[in-house]
Order: structure tokens, then C-alpha cells, then sequence
């Protein structure tokens, strides 16, 4: 179903605010009831998106009809193994620098006030080489962190957050001369300032219903408007301390190197290498689908950012200006936001599209050859020109 309803009318239908929440994430603008899908020719021929989320799926941005992406197609990734914990033994431990150290049931969890939030989300090596297909947005459920912190009373001496998943795996590490080959639990840590914000949840539901397996179950983190990987899935423990964690998705399997200055060559004495972890989502806009009823034309891609209010969002067919997209309602401060553009007068044959967004503190979304002082892929939010034929 696709409605777009106006305030009065909702106001004579009476509508709750859940109500009109659900209609707002399914709010896509329709162009009408026939309306057709306008090929992309550059997907390569055996080019597969999906799975069934044990161990990977991907999101198929051409499918995209809303804010909310189905459990059932929601973007599953990870490193390791996916541990199935039973939810009925389950306890999450907090160790470390806290007064109270504590563990928590599943059910301890729930009865503490609980709260809602539409949050979207890629990983971090999400890219338009692969479409984009390692994104997705969901509504999730569960208890603030920092509640559950403030209940174990945090310690005055502690600065580091560290989580740690239940799943392990056999891990290098180097260090100087020597490597270890140890099994190590998959961690990741929030400075403390970080984690006391409102934003991060302790999740144990997305879109009504319980996580599954794939997606962390029984409790995860969610960190809003930060790449993928600081989302631990399958928790086992949180453990405050003074000093940072470098684990290896902390500090070393998970970060950028930019070059500054200088020619940017690898052994120019003029430009800086800075190196830098993954943490909040870098600007990116991108087309998504493109739809055709009669002679009307209508583009729809999405943004992703760390919470950044939008100040605008662009299309550019071929070599022609950049135009002003349209940004659906029904968007929140960390979910995805929907655009669309109507396209006037496509002519038959293949053209290229592009989009970009700019925000409120004046980024705009780079362009590839912007991007080319990066030496490593995650991070990469450059614009996207797709190409699409008008039949
Ligand atoms: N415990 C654990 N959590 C993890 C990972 C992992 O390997 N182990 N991978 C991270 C990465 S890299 C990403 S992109 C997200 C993906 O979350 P999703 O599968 O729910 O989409 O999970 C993160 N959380
Ligand atoms: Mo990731």
C-alpha cells in the first residue's frame, strides 16, 4: 500500500501517532498505480543481491519502497561465527571500573523503560561497487544505555566502554617481531562521553519482533549515525576502563588512511598520512531505483549521515545542472532519508545520473576523484553515477 495523506485528513480519520508512523515509512511518493521499473544497466549480468542472512545477506536497493526495510531483508554481515544464545539463560555481565558490577537477564532488560527509534545504518565498507547492498534501515527497540550504566554505577576512574560479542574467531596479532594466533571475542568500544549520550541502545528488538540469530540476538548495541561495525551483535559483555581499547576491529582491521597535503605520494615528505578509526557515517547520497508510468519519469535513492540535519539534495542527468531533489516525510534524525525527483522529458536511450547531498554545516558528498587521497575503501561515500535506459 502506498498513501500520502494530509494533516487535516488525518486529523478526520483520527489516526494515533503510531498509526500515522506506520504510514510515514511507507510513504514513497507514488507516481501511479502502473508504474514500471526503469532497468539499470549497470549491474553486471550475473550480479546477485540477497541471501538468507546466515552467514551474509544484501539489501537490494531496487526493491527499496520505504523507510522501513523487512526483517527479512534487512543487511546481515559479520566477521565470525553467528553464537545461537538461548534467550531464557541468557545474562549480559558488567565488569570493569563500575560499583555495582551486575549481570542482567533478558528479562531484567525488558522491564527497564524501553525506547523506539528509526535508525538506518551501512557497513562501513558499503560502496557503490557493490550497489550500496550493505545498507538498511529498522525501526529497533530496547533500553538505554546509559540507564543500564548509571544502574552498575560507573566508576570515577573509567573512560572506556568496551562491548564483547559472544562470537570468536582465530585472530592475528602482530606485535613488533612476533604473532600470536589467539581466539578472540569480536569487540569494539564508546569512549564513556559517548556512551552516556541518549543515543546509544542496548537493542533486543527490530521492527516489533525479537532479533534474530543473524541480526544479534538476544541483545545488541546500536550506536545511532555510526558505521555498522559499532553495533556489536550477540553481547555478552560490557566492561568499563581507564585506559582505550585497541582491539583488532577497534584499532586495526577497521580504519582510514587519508592522505593531507603534499603530492600524496607514499613516500612524499610533504604529505601527512592520517589514520583514523570508523566510527561516525560519512555524508552519502544515492539512486536507488527509477520508476516510469506514461511519459513521467521519477528518480528515488536515499541518504545516509551521522544525524547531520540535510540542507539540500541534488540529481544531475547527464551533462545537464544540478536540480533540486525532494525529501520524503517521514524521515527521524538517524534513520535513512528518502528522495525523489521527477524527471522531466527522458528521452529513449541509456543516460547517467548522479546525486549528492549537502548539509546543514556544509559538507557535500564528494565526488570519486575527491576521494582518491583514501587510500583504504571503508569509508567511501563518493557519489554514485548510475547509468539507466529509457526503453
Ligand atoms: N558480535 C559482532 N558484532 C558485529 C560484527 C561481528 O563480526 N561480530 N560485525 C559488525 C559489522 S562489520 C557490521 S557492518 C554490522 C552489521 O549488522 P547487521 O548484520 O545487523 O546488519 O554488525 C557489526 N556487529
Ligand atoms: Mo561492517
Amino acid at each position: 500500500m502506498r498513501e500520502q495523506i494530509t494533516r487535516r485528513e488525518t486529523l478526520r480519520r483520527g489516526l494515533t501517532a503510531t498509526a500515522l508512523l506506520a504510514l510515514a515509512e511507507r510513504a514513497i511518493p507514488a507516481l501511479a498505480q502502473s508504474d514500471t521499473d526503469v532497468p539499470f544497466t549497470d549491474y553486471p549480468a550475473n550480479f546477485a543481491v540477497g541471501g538468507d542472512g546466515k552467514p551474509r545477506r544484501t539489501f537490494d536497493h531496487r526493491t527499496l519502497d520505504g523507510m522501513i526495510t523487512p526483517k527479512d531483508k534487512f543487511f546481515v554481515i559479520q566477521h565470525y561465527n553467528q553464537p545461537e544464545i538461548n534467550p531464557d539463560t541468557y545474562k549480559l555481565k558488567l565488569t570493569g571500573m563500575l560499583r555495582k558490577p551486575m549481570e542482567l537477564s533478558l528479562a531484567d532488560l525488558r522491564k527497564m523503560r524501553s525506547t523506539e527509534m528509526i535508525l538506518g545504518y551501512e557497513c562501513s565498507g558499503n560502496r557503490p561497487a557493490g550497489f550500496q547492498a550493505l545498507s538498511s534501515c529498522g525501526r529497533f527497540t530496547g533500553v538505554p544505555l546509559r540507564n543500564v550504566l548509571n544502574e552498575a554505577g560507573v566508576g570515577s576512574k573509567a573512560r572506556e566502554v568496551v562491548f564483547l560479542g559472544t562470537d570468536r574467531g582465530d585472530q592475528e596479532v602482530v606485535f613488533r617481531q612476533q604473532t600470536f594466533k589467539l581466539s578472540q571475542q569480536f569487540g569494539r568500544s564508546l569512549t564513556l562521553e559517548n556512551a552516556m549520550k541518549p543515543d546509544p541502545i542496548l537493542v533486543y528488538a527490530l521492527n516489533g519482533e525479537p532479533l534474530t540469530v543473524p541480526q544479534g540476538a538476544p541483545l545488541r548495541l546500536i550506536m545511532p549515525g555510526y558505521y555498522g561495525v559499532c553495533n556489536p551483535k550477540w553481547l555478552s559483555e560490557i566492561h568499563l576502563q581507564e585506559d582505550r581499547y585497541l582491539g583488532n576491529f577497534q584499532g586495526r582491521w577497521y580504519r582510514s588512511v587519508v592522505g593531507v597535503g603534499g603530492t600524496g605520494e607514499d613516500l612524499d615528505l610533504n604529505t601527512q598520512w592520517i589514520e583514523t578509526e570508523i566510527t561516525r557515517i560519512h555524508l552519502k547520497s544515492s539512486i536507488s531505483r527509477v520508476k516510469k508510468a506514461g511519459n513521467a519519469h521519477q528518480i528515488l535513492g536515499f541518504v545516509l549521515n551521522d544525524g547531520t540535519p540535510l540542507r539540500s539534495v541534488e540529481v544531475k542527468i547527464g551533462e545537464g545542472p544540478w536540480q533540486k531533489a525532494t525529501m520524503t516525510p517521514g524521515s527521524t534524525k538517524y534513520s535513512w532519508k528518502l528522495f525523489s525527483y521527477n524527471w522531466e522529458g527522458a528521452t529513449p536511450g541509456e543516460h547517467t545520473i548522479v546525486s549528492r547531498v549537502t548539509d546543514e554545516d556544509g559538507n557535500v558528498q564528494p565526488t570519486v576523484e575527491e576521494l582518491k587521497r583514501k587510500k583504504t575503501f571503508l569509508e567511501d561515500n563518493a557519489q554514485f553515477p548510475r547509468k539507466v535506459k529509457i526503453g
